[in-house]
């Protein structure tokens, strides 16, 4: 058995994602949403929120196909780098390594492939931009402020949950029944609820980004923009309080149908001996404190994933059909 120790992860810090039309996603993310432009070129763009002080949480690169090709971790220290590049090895991961610059403005980085399917990015050293969260003169939109975690789909919650504690992570919350099966998990390295949640489904593939805003009004503002410029579809579920993490939330698909989630004011997880919150699958506000429905594409669509080569990763079908399941159910079984 694998015994060499889990890099000291920081927090989940940014992720790539294929678009299409590099015009229409500039437009969502940064007319509509208030994402920062740290750079661009002909290829890719680099966006932060205002309380980003580095380079950036959200890479678009223009491609055909519309996926993630990678997320990323920041680890504490640089020789964090070498202890992941062993963890995964020892554990049969691929692992290959590249030079500073391979990622724009990031330093030597450490991609590993993941026994889910997903690549994952470890960094330590990335480029300081500087304070830009009193930039009150430039916030529009959800006047986004950071990453705040990634949703990943699997068709074994119970693995990635074991696989992530592994790696170091807290259990803030779960959706579980009284078999002790698990439906969903949130885990966090930050102090908040989460970094990683997963959702069961057809995998691997990504279920969304989630940025978080300062205040509840500023997801209604984004609603209500999008109303008025006649660009409603774009948003998918909510507004609405969270059961989960009870945060304010809004889900919205970018131009290439990835998922999107605008959350705010979630709690503090970072005491020792912080306690998991576990759901029943039967709990109707679970998803939504309010109970409002979920609409069924939401636990239905998600974006693809690529392998460490740039291919679409193909889909593993879900193990259990939760459409079965009629009451709570992740799944779509919302009664009311
Ligand atoms: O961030 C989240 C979510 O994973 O997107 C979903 C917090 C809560 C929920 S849930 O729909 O379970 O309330
Ligand atoms: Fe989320």
């Amino acid at each position: 058995m694998a015994t060499s120790p889990p890099p000291d992860i920081v927090r989940s810090a940014y992720a790539e994602l294929i678009v299409t039309d590099l015009g229409a996603s500039k437009h969502f993310w940064v007319d509509r949403l208030g994402f920062v432009i740290s750079s661009e070129d002909a290829d890719a763009v680099y966006l932060r929120g205002h309380e980003e002080f580095v380079h950036h949480s959200l890479i678009l690169r223009k491609g055909a196909i519309p996926a993630c090709s990678r997320f990323a971790f920041r680890v504490r220290t640089p020789e964090d780098l070498d202890a992941a590049a062993l963890y995964h090895t020892d554990r049969g991961c691929e692992v290959r390594r590249y030079p500073a610059g391979e990622t724009r403005s990031v330093g030597p980085t450490v991609r590993v492939q993941d026994p889910f399917g997903f690549v994952v990015e470890y960094f330590h050293d990335i480029e300081w931009i500087g304070h830009h969260h009193q930039r009150y003169d430039l916030r529009h939109g959800a006047s986004i402020n950071r990453l705040d975690h990634i949703n990943l789909v699997t068709d074994d919650v119970r693995a990635l949950y074991e696989w992530y504690t592994a790696l170091g992570f807290g259990l803030s919350e779960t959706i579980e029944d009284d078999d002790g099966t698990l439906y969903a998990t949130w885990m966090f390295r930050k102090q908040t609820v989460h970094d990683i949640a997963s959702t069961q489904g057809s995998s691997p593939q990504l279920h969304h980004l989630a940025f978080s805003c300062p205040e509840s009004h500023h997801i209604l503002n984004v609603a209500d923009t999008l109303g008025a410029a006649n660009e409603y579809h774009h948003i998918e579920r909510g507004p609405g309080r969270h059961g989960v993490s009870n945060a304010f939330y809004l889900y919205l698909r970018d131009p290439d149908g990835h998922r999107v989630e605008i959350y705010t004011t979630d709690y503090f997880t970072g005491d020792p001996g912080h306690q998991t919150l576990r759901w029943s699958v039967n709990d109707q506000r679970r998803r939504d404190f309010w109970a409002n429905p979920v609409v069924p594409r939401w636990y239905e669509e998600a974006s693809r994933v690529l392998d460490l080569d740039g291919n679409v990763q193909p889909l593993r079908q879900r193990k259990s059909d939760e459409q079965r399941i009629t009451v709570g159910a992740d799944g779509h079984g919302v009664t009311r």
